[in-house]
């Protein structure tokens, strides 16, 4: 069969069709493959990745149906350096982003993807960011040469089939990924094929379409996450009046059986999953996880804000992750998952740092080598490593998850890992205030970003490597939409540190669990309960209106959880200025009136 003849009676999107052609000449694979999506195509991917050695099968009585790849020690983790937002002009990029002209980007990628997938397989995904039938929910296609992205995209999106009939004769977000290494022939191809020197993630605003090149790893490769519903629908979101946000979502139900629904935005590393799937440690108080990174939200027309999860799994990062830590994640993982570069045991399971306290005695790290405890200094997992399962499996997945209407967010929640200055809770006077601190997010990095551990970084509303556009325009964008809404139904917005330290180095707040007393305080400050007061940065908890029964919690550590410190304070203002400069007069002349009244109230 043609391929003209092979994708008529796949699609009768005819954009596709000839968008499929168009890409098969340039990249010249010696097969295609159309993806329709289910197990048995799953399989058929699994078996080729099996047999190319990219993965090998844990013991299928500890983890059924589930697998392991060992990614090339070049191609770990996202990569900002070479990630562009290739806008019409400069300027709309912003500060933030890496730039470069976008006829010259289409010519460099054009010369790249010449012939790139020769000797390879090039495999269409039609995927769905949302639940299919969603007025909220998108359509995209990845082309890809990976088989290890379609395994990760079946997991992490719906794929295939369903895809197709919801997309119609709509229009669909194009996105080409390749590993850059095409095949000479009968050469023998490495198990994952990456090519470091020539990598390239890049996002057309204007055109809406992405390109990837040189990488196989997650968020570089698997296009439908944060190219996509990040870079991408940001875009989308600011033309067409709705948020694409680096956010969980969170179901929160009372032990009076009234339920309430928060997102939360994080920088990357600060246990977003975590607290999307936090087992209460308040008796009588659930949490339901709706999503754990992402969240598309719209205002409905009863002028409630609504969020939908784009994705349909999850892609954690496996250390830290245990029995204690997440449970719920656990068990999400505990089949149907694929892990990438965590450590491999002598029964055939998985293991990382801070899975179990007794590491096994022998196993193969995650670059395949054998690994002695006690001998060795280096980790047996990659400290970004993976697991990529179906949220359908987390035993705590809320039951609205795949509500195409969405669920209704009367919380927003921001914060970061800071050990000083900002306090465990407090709420913002309004939106705008609440836009302003969505603006000062800044994090203490971790060993899982890129770049020196303990440095601040400062990441507005978690969003610097995913804003698609200016970032000052976006903070425009979020109080358009407040001032567009209904003051008495905009969500409450709060920031949190779970992170703050003492003097010594020791945190604090216990975290995790205890979360959340946190999330109880933000729901009874939603209800009107008098449970807050004023301060210089916001409303704290009132004295005694923080549940900490039965935590056994020294009444100065709390004091200190709470401090607002005079010098602390003004040393943030000062940072917060310094960091305001990058956007000029771009920035909002709110955002900068926020700031001088929130000088003013701490000098007064
Ligand atoms: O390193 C990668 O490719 C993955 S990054 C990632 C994955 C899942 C959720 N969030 C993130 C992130 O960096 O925010
Ligand atoms: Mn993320």
């Amino acid at each position: 069969m043609t391929l003209k003849e092979q994708l008529s009676s796949w699609t009768q999107n005819e954009t596709l069709k000839s968008w499929v052609i168009e890409q098969a000449d340039l990249c010249q694979p010696e097969k295609i493959h159309l993806c329709e999506g289910g197990e048995e195509e799953y399989q058929l991917f699994i078996q080729q990745l099996l047999k190319s050695k990219t993965i090998v099968q844990l013991n299928t009585k500890l983890r059924p149906n589930s697998f392991l790849a060992n990614s090339d020690p070049a191609d770990v983790a996202r990569v900002e350096s070479k990630t562009f937002i290739c806008s019409d002009s400069k300027e709309d990029a912003g500060p933030t982003n890496n730039w470069q002209d976008p006829e010259e980007m289409e010519t460099l990628l054009k010369g790249l993807f010449k012939g790139c997938m020769k000797g390879r397989t090039m495999y269409v995904i039609p995927y769905c960011m949302g639940p299919i039938n969603s007025k909220l929910s998108h359509i995209g296609i990845e082309i890809t040469d990976s088989p290890y992205v379609v395994c990760s995209m079946a997991i992490m999106a719906r794929i295939g089939r369903k895809a197709l009939d919801f997309l119609g004769q709509k229009t669909f977000i194009p996105g080409m990924h390749s590993v850059g290494v095409p095949l000479e022939e009968n050469e023998i191809d490495v198990p994952w094929p990456c090519n470091p020197k020539n990598r390239y993630i890049v996002h057309f605003p204007s055109k809406k379409s992405i390109w990837s090149f040189g990488s196989g790893y997650g968020g570089n490769a698997l296009l439908g996450k944060k190219c996509f519903a990040l870079r991408i629908a940001s875009v989308l979101a600011k033309e067409q009046g709705w948020l694409a946000e680096h956010m969980l979502i969170l179901g929160l139900t009372s032990p009076e059986g009234q339920k309430k629904y928060f997102a939360a935005a994080f920088p990357s590393a600060c246990g977003k999953t975590n607290l999307a799937m936090m087992t209460a440690s308040l008796p009588g108080w659930k949490v339901e996880c709706v999503g754990d990174d992402i969240a598309w939200m719209r205002f409905g027309e009863d002028g409630q804000l609504y969020a939908i999860n784009p994705e349909n799994g999850f892609f954690g990062v496996a250390p830290g992750t245990s029995f204690q830590s997440n449970p719920n994640a656990m068990y999400a993982m505990s089949k149907n998952t694929l892990f990438t570069n965590v450590a491999l045991t002598e029964e055939g399971d998985v293991w990382w740092e801070g899975m179990t306290q007794e590491r096994p005695e022998r196993m193969k790290d995650w670059l395949g080598h054998d690994w002695v405890d006690k001998m060795s200094g280096s980790k047996a997992a990659h400290p970004n490593a993976r697991f990529t399962a179906k949220a359908s499996q987390c035993p705590i997945i809320d039951p609205m998850w795949e509500d195409p209407k969405g669920v209704p967010i009367e919380g927003i929640i921001f914060g970061g890992r800071r050990s000083t200055t900002i306090p465990l809770v407090f709420q913002s006077f309004n939106w705008q205030h609440g836009t302003f601190l969505g603006t000062t997010i800044s994090s203490e990095t971790t060993a899982a970003a890129e770049g020196s551990v303990g440095k601040l970084r400062h990441d507005p509303f978690a969003m610097l490597p995913f804003c698609g556009y200016h970032m000052a325009d976006y903070f425009r964008h979020w109080l358009e939409m407040g001032k567009k809404s209904d003051p008495e139904k905009l969500p409450k917005i709060f920031y949190v540190n779970w992170f703050k330290k003492d003097s010594d180095g020791k945190f604090l707040w216990p975290g995790f669990g205890d979360n959340s007393r946190v999330l109880k305080w933000m729901f009874e400050s939603i209800q009107g309960k008098d449970v807050k007061e004023k301060s210089s940065i916001g409303y704290l908890p009132k004295e005694s209106s923080l549940d900490v029964s039965g935590l056994h919690i020294d009444p100065l550590t709390l004091k200190k959880l709470f401090e607002v410190n005079k010098e602390d304070w003004t040393c943030e203002i000062k940072e917060i200025k310094n960091y305001f400069k990058l956007f000029k007069d771009k920035l909002p002349k709110e955002i900068e009136e926020e700031l001088d009244e929130l000088e003013i109230r701490i000098h007064r």
